[in-house]
């Protein structure tokens, strides 16, 4: 299967841009916002401040291209890993990192904004992307639901059930697989035997594209496209997202001990974020003051988060228990009871 490129990795185009120059201005500082996020929410982890973080480093272009193409009412359902994506639907960066102290309150959007928790679980939130699409259908809406999941999580039988079903119905979901070269110390390579993720949506009889993962121009043009299928009832759409997990698999891990350095650092060299800044800078539309200026701007927004999430009185013990259900069942109360002592 071929891959989609637009934009090579040294900024020249090889195809026609599908975004004006002031769109790829507003997702390069998008992405820059990510950035500023995941740096900041590493480095509060190595300060004890925050739990395991998942770094999203060099997966911008993949997240913010395809988020891009949604508007408002459509769903965004993604990973511990996604939350570039997530942010940029609406989920705050103090939900966000909230959710990353283990506070309840991070763990659910603000009403009217369509964007999941976070899915711990591999692969669980497919089946729930599925759902969420095919209920906005149900009731008359055109919104579309975003999945985002690793290539470990195709392993997962969830994948298989959530493809299936989406397959057979319709359902208005567009499934974004970053294919990030490792879950985990698993390389891609002994996930599957298939030679592509995308050749995958053959089998459920949905169209599969394979795209450069790390150039905004290609996944925002595969995702607007599966996105207007989504929404004229044609169906889903699996997109193949090849990019690559610069940093480790989270702040625990170690990956020097399952994969050579070089092609972390070969990686490196095809920045997404570099590459649309070549590509900017190049069409006049860019200089050093004015991304210096964004990034710090995106920069103290993050900060501003960090410091109403720090200020907020702590969660109480026995509260996660009032985030279960509408109405808590007798078990739940007696949990709660005992885990406040009472
Ligand atoms: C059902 C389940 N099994 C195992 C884990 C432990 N685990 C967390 S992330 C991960 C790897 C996932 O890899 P991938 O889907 O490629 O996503 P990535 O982390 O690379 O973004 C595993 C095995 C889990 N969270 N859930």
């Amino acid at each position: 299967m071929e891959m989609l490129q637009i934009l090579a990795p040294d900024g020249t185009l090889t195809g026609e841009a599908p975004l004006s120059v002031d769109e790829v201005r507003r997702l390069f500082r998008a992405m820059v916002a990510g950035r500023a996020y995941d740096h900041k929410a590493t480095a509060m982890q190595k300060q004890g401040r925050l739990a395991t973080y998942a770094s999203f480093e060099g997966q911008e272009a993949a997240q913010i291209g395809s988020v891009a193409a949604l508007e408002e009412r459509d769903w965004v359902v993604g990973t511990y890993r996604d939350a570039a994506a997530m942010w940029f639907h609406g989920y705050p960066w103090v939900n966000l990192i909230l959710g990353r102290t283990g506070d309840e309150r991070g763990g659910h959007a603000p009403d009217g904004v369509n964007v999941m928790p976070p899915s711990i679980t591999v692969g669980a939130h497919m089946i729930h992307a599925v759902g969420l699409g095919w209920s906005e259908r149900l009731l008359g809406s055109d919104a579309v639901a975003m999945t985002y999941f690793g290539d470990g999580a195709t392993s997962e039988g969830d994948f298989h059930e959530a493809m299936n079903f989406a397959g057979v119905y319709r359902t208005p979901t567009v499934f974004v697989c970053q294919n990030n070269g490792w879950a985990i110390s698993m390389p891609t390579s002994r996930q599957t035997a298939s030679e592509t993720i995308a050749q995958k949506a053959i089998a459920y009889g949905m169209p599969g594209v394979r795209v450069d993962g790390n150039d905004l121009l290609a996944m925002y043009q595969v995702s607007r496209d599966a996105v207007a299928r989504a929404r004229a009832g044609e169906g889903p759409t699996l997109i193949e997202a090849v990019t690559y997990r610069v940093g480790p698999h989270t702040t625990t891990d170690d990956p020097d001990r399952y994969r050579d350095g070089e092609e972390a650092a070969e990686w490196r060299s095809r920045d997404p974020i570099a590459r649309v800044r070549a590509y900017l800078q190049a069409d006049g539309a860019w200089d050093a003051e004015w991304e210096a200026d964004i990034e710090q701007t995106e920069h103290d927004a993050v900060e501003r988060a960090v410091d109403e999430a720090e200020a907020l009185e702590p969660f109480g013990a026995g509260e996660i228990f009032d985030a279960m259900y509408a109405e808590p069942t007798p078990q739940l109360i007696e949990q709660r009871d005992k885990s406040i002592g009472r």
